[in-house]
This record gives structure tokens, sequence and C-alpha cells, in this order.
């Protein structure tokens, strides 16, 4: 596999733990909060983070390249309240977006097509994750004012399970 796009690749994997461990942070926020069904959405989108980040793992292991870990960014840890939680996890997949977006136009920089096809999983897959987060977003701002409805979608929240990501 090309350099530059092995390097892009193994930066992409640290992006995704880094994604997995700010969800985790989220995670902690709302065992704090007690609230479960918010908990419980974020411990599916780790699941899904570390998923993304194994994917690209063995592809570069699948194209004869070398995986090189780097080291995780420290997230932060305290929100005021769960919009704000979801505000910064909107901003987060639009980032995450804005990198695949790179990443395609590296692969296709370097004219590989098996690479551009990979990757555009992970581009339909940051559509899918921006529309989910939004939803719950657009909830918790025009409906959620008060503790009854925040329980209410705490109760549907609990809900979301994981269903490993068949990826490429
Ligand atoms: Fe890895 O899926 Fe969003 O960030």
């Amino acid at each position: 596999m090309n350099e530059k796009l092995e390097k892009a690749i193994n930066d992409q994997i640290n992006a995704e733990l880094y994604s997995e461990y700010f969800y985790m942070a989220m995670y902690a926020y709302f065992d704090r909060m007690n609230l479960q069904g918010f908990k419980n959405w974020m411990n599916v989108q780790m699941q899904e983070e570390h998923a993304h980040a194994m994917g690209m793992f063995n592809y570069i292991h699948e194209r004869g390249g070398k995986v090189i870990l780097d080291k995780i960014e420290q997230p932060k840890s305290d929100w005021s309240n769960p919009v704000e939680v979801f505000e910064d996890v909107l901003k987060h997949e639009k980032y995450v977006t804005s990198r695949i977006n790179d990443l395609l136009d590296i692969a296709e920089e370097v004219n590989d097509r098996a690479a551009v096809s990979f990757l555009d999983w992970y581009l339909k897959e940051q559509v899918e994750e921006e529309s989910n987060v939004s939803n719950v977003l657009k909830t918790l701002r025009m409906v959620c004012d008060d503790k009854h409805c925040l329980y209410m979608m705490d109760k549907d929240l609990a809900s979301r399970t994981f269903n490993p990501p068949v990826i490429g």
C-alpha cells in the first residue's frame, strides 16, 4: 500500500480509538447522573468506534502494511447537561466525517481503487451516525426541557443494541 495512505489509515485508527475514549468519558458522565439509557447509548457507540478502529487495523494487515499505534489524547470529562454532551457528539462526528473525506482524497490521489471502496463504507457509516445523533439532539433540544421527558428518553435510549458492523 502507498506509504502516505498507510500512514493516514494508521492515524485514523488513532482517531477511532479516541472516539471510543471520548464516548467512554460520556458513558462515565451518564453513569454519574444515573441515566442508564443514555449510558447504554454511549456503550453501543464505544463498541462501534472500537469496531471501526479494528476494521482499519485488519485492513492494513490485509494489504501487507504495518499497524503503528500512537498514544490516545485525553478526552474532556465534564458537561453541564445531556444537550451539551450530544452537541459535542455531533461536532465530533462531523469532524470524523471530514477526516474520512480527507482519507478518501488520499486514496484517490494515489489511485488505490480498493482503498476507495473500503473507505466508502466509513463515509456511509458517518452519514448514518450524524443523522442518528442529530435526531437524539433534536429531541433533547425541542421536546425535552423537563425531568419527566429526560426520564422517558432515557428509557428509549436503553433499547439501543450493538450489532457488530460488517465493514468494507
Ligand atoms: Fe467511527 O464512526 Fe463515527 O466517529
